[in-house]
């Protein structure tokens, strides 16, 4: 089998890179470890940036988002007994957030890639990348293979392509968090139109949702936690302590759908890029979900990435293509200490350091009170511009 790129993982990065290389004319194939009803189902991200949205408006895969994203113009700041809003209507006019499932996502790049015609192979099992430091790379799967001018490495933090670099090329970056989010979706209609970011002497706690009927919550807990020790009762309660904590506000609980434990982590590995590898989303860096960046990172990747192949193929230079990581670090730099920061602003790390709290909640009243301060948080919340390819 040939193809001119092959892409591993069909999460965001990889489907949505297959569907702008399609619209530039580039062949692809798709190996996804996973069955696509996984995919479908798999609950994960909500937030979409402005450019993220505007991007997959414009690649025809926007639709659905249009009819049933929620659109934002704000997020509270919970803390101290009082909400704050960040209101980006003031601060960043124009520029807003939609809350829409990342597998929502998921499902309109699937069928979109469907209707077009697109390969993607889902329980594909054993997939290995060769030669990838020549010009003539392929992959392995099942038994078969897969002959390429190029490979993305789509496949997420745990996947296989940054692993086939050689030891030593990549210099690799890590920060672990002292804790971990529960996530639930719940059948219940949100407390609140905007999503809530609440700091509590208990931890953290997140309102947010995916749907008039569905919402969607976030405790930090311990980083080893069972959730085996969270039965559903001990949840709500512990939803109410950190976030019934203004005055009039009430959570309205429902059935729990689903229930999770997310370790906490910041990585980078850099360079995103080795012969004929091209890593993009997750393979290449992770955040901690505070600051709402990994999807949208994995965007602003795939764009780059397909701006450069379409060079190569329409002029036979490589030129953007040797740019690539440069392009995309600038940016993951800036979302990495973003979301470190609201982590960092907003978590409990050792109940007992009476200094950083103190800390937490001197940024905490300058953030919600100098307007210069907000709009630092909102801009890089809604999404900053979009890097070039040199
Ligand atoms: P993905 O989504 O992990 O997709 C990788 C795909 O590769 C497949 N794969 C393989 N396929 C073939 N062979 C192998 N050996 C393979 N190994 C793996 C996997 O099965 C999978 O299908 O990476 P991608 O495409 O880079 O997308 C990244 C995003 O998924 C991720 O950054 C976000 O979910 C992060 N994130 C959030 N991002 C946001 O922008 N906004 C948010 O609000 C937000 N909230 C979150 C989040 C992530 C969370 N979790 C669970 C990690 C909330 C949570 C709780
Ligand atoms: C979500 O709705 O899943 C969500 C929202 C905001 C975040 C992280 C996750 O920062």
């Amino acid at each position: 089998m040939r193809t001119q790129v092959g892409i591993i993982g069909a999460g965001p990065a990889g489907l949505l890179l297959s569907h702008l290389l399609q619209l530039r004319g580039i062949e692809s194939v798709v190996l996804e470890r996973r069955s696509r009803d996984h995919a479908e189902k798999r609950v994960r991200a909500g937030v979409l940036e402005q450019g993220t949205v505007d991007t997959l408006i414009a690649a025809g895969v926007g639709d659905r988002l249009r009819r049933e994203g929620l659109p934002h113009q704000g997020i509270e700041l919970r803390y101290g007994g009082a909400g704050h809003r960040i209101a980006f209507e003031k601060l960043v006019p124009g520029r807003a957030i939609t809350v829409y499932g990342q597998q929502e996502v998921v499902k309109d790049l699937i069928a979109a890639r469907l209707a077009g015609g697109g390969d993607l192979r889902f329980e594909v099992d054993d997939v290995a990348l060769h030669a990838i430091d020549t010009d003539r790379p392929y992959v392995t799967f099942g038994g078969e293979r897969l002959d390429c001018d190029f490979i993305a490495g789509c496949d997420g933090f745990h996947g296989v392509s940054r692993p086939s670099i050689p030891e030593g090329v990549l210099t690799e970056y890590e920060r672990e968090y002292p804790f971990a989010w529960l996530g639930i979706l719940a059948r219940v209609k949100p407390s609140a139109e905007e999503l809530i970011y609440a700091r509590t002497s208990r931890g953290f706690a997140l309102h947010s949702m995916r749907s008039s009927e569905i919402s969607r919550f976030y405790l930090q807990v311990a980083p080893d936690e069972d959730i085996a020790a969270w039965p559903d009762d001990r949840i709500w309660a512990e939803l109410r302590a950190r976030l019934e904590t203004v005055p009039g506000f009430v959570l309205a609980t429902g059935e729990i759908l689903e229930k999770g434990v997310t370790p906490m982590r910041s990585f980078v590995a850099e360079p995103m890029q080795y012969g004929r590898l091209f890593l993009a989303g997750d393979a290449a860096h992770i955040v901690p979900p505070t600051g709402a960046k990994g999807l949208n990172l994995a965007v602003a990747d795939v764009r780059l990435l397909t701006e450069a192949l379409a060079h190569w193929y329409g002029t036979g230079s490589g030129e953007l293509l040797d740019g690539y990581s440069k392009a995309c670090l600038k940016r993951v730099w800036r979302a990495q200490h973003f979301s470190w920061w609201m982590t960092t602003l907003l978590h409990t790390f050792d109940s007992d350091d009476a200094y950083g709290h103190r800390l937490q909640l001197s940024y905490l009243d300058y953030v919600t009170s100098s307007e210069a301060a907000a709009a630092t948080l909102a801009e890089n919340y809604v999404g900053l511009p979009y890097g070039s390819l040199e």
